[in-house]
């Protein structure tokens, strides 16, 4: 089975998403995401001028060799960029395989692992409150397992914060991408964020019991002394896990962190190979691997990089945020249910337009997601639709501490 056309859509219901759709000669098509919130035109061209080209011809069955001809070939290895692209190629070949399997992906991989696959949702409230109120909200939608961010006092705009003012009133849900001809610009205190988060988790588990599964994403502001220190005060409250509290390119500061708390540590949202992880897992210093199919090469380099962290006990918290798209939602959903070392899965909920465009099988019921069970991923991509939404330049915000120095954000 030859691939004889690959074509790039760019399209944006509420929000960007770059796909890409492989056809064969057999007539089998294949949609993979490549979608990198705020570079995504980066993207696009990397796969149609320097991508497409070399696809052609080529037999779509050799899904590994397809892998290591790109990544090695490339010459210019990893990066956020490559690896998106890569795993565009890659999920989309899967696409291709399952559906001439006649098999939902799953099956490709070993089959279910499990009935169903638990997911947290995102709550989050300028004050307890507006918190209490989210979290209440997502417990009626039928989430078991709950993010928890809030407001600062000090601090105008923090990550995570749903109903934070924006500025061009644009913003939905927690998205926190803008449709901005420049970043926005948010404001960030440490010390004041990390004297005021524990009260709210001291809050949160008196309201709602011992129970609830509880998260929180620290966002790459701290220090590892300060992530020490916050996960330390917050090991009375039992997280589910902390997640990316230091920047962690330097994977040795996890070890400080790690020596201090026993609150659990979940890192890797922007990482995109094993690579980024090699420190983190052979020394045991996180307990959940945060890497999206969509920036980790796909569901080949995702499964290797899995496997691995299992043999560490370490298991899967697949980025699930809004910028990456039905299409590669459902690659991880395929890849949780096969895996045996799932932790947990992110899901924010699409916007009612980006599910006009991408026709998705997986449900959700009572907490659990589950791919559905049609051949390939699921996921069909109404290229009609897609055309009437054009690409919309969008960032994501960058911090400044009170003084002006920019902070990470
Ligand atoms: O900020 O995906 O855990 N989820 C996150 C996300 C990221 C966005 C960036 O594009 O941290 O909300
Ligand atoms: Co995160």
């Amino acid at each position: 089975m030859k691939i004889v056309a690959a074509d790039i859509i760019v399209s944006s219901p509420d929000r960007n998403f770059v796909t890409l759709k492989i056809t064969t000669d057999e007539g089998i098509t294949g949609l993979g995401d490549a979608t990198l919130n705020g570079r995504e035109l980066s993207v696009a061209s990397y796969l149609r001028d320097h991508v497409a080209p070399l696809l052609m011809g080529r037999d779509a069955h050799r899904i590994e060799d397809t892998w290591q001809f790109l990544y090695r070939s490339a010459y210019w290895r990893r990066g956020p960029v490559t690896m998106a692209a890569i795993a565009a190629v890659d999920v989309a070949l899967w696409d291709i395989k399952a559906k001439a399997a006649g098999m939902p992906l799953y099956q490709l991989l070993g089959g279910a692992s499990r009935t169903g696959i638990m997911a947290y949702g995102h709550a989050s409230g300028r004050d307890i409150p507006e918190l209490f109120d989210s979290i209440r909200r997502h417990l009626d939608e039928g989430f078991r397992s709950i993010r928890v961010q809030t407001s600062v006092p000090g601090i105008n705009a923090v990550y995570g914060v749903a109903a934070q003012p924006s500025s061009t009133g644009q913003r939905y849900d927690y998205e926190p991408a803008q449709r901005t001809p420049l970043p926005v610009e948010e404001d960030w205190d440490t010390r004041a964020y990390l004297r005021h988060l524990p009260q709210v988790f001291e809050a949160v588990r008196s309201e709602f019991g011992p129970e609830l599964p509880l998260l929180h994403d620290g966002h790459h502001r701290m220090t590892p002394i300060q992530a020490a220190k916050l996960g330390k005060a917050l090991e009375p409250y039992d997280l589910f896990w902390l997640e990316d509290c230091t920047p962690a390119e330097n994977q040795e500061a996890l070890r400080l962190v790690r020596q201090h708390t026993t609150t659990p540590l979940a890192i890797g949202e922007v990482f995109n190979t094993v690579w980024d992880y090699q420190t983190l897992i052979r020394e045991q210093l996180i307990d959940y691997v945060r890497s999206a199919v969509t920036h980790t090469g796909g569901i080949t380099a995702m499964r290797k990089l899995l496997d691995f962290a299992a043999q560490y006990q370490i298991k899967s918290g697949i980025h699930g945020p809004t910028d990456i798209s039905p299409v590669g939602m459902a690659a991880a959903l395929h890849l949780d249910l096969a895996i045996h070392n799932f932790g947990i899965q992110e899901y924010m909920k699409h916007t009612p337009l980006a599910n006009e465009v991408f026709r998705q099988s997986f449900t959700f019921t009572d907490g659990y997601l589950h791919p559905g069970d049609q051949p390939g991923l699921g996921v069909e991509l109404d290229e009609e639709a897609a055309a009437r939404f054009p690409y919309e330049p969008a960032y994501l915000p960058f911090n400044r501490l009170k003084d002006g120095t920019v902070h990470d954000w």
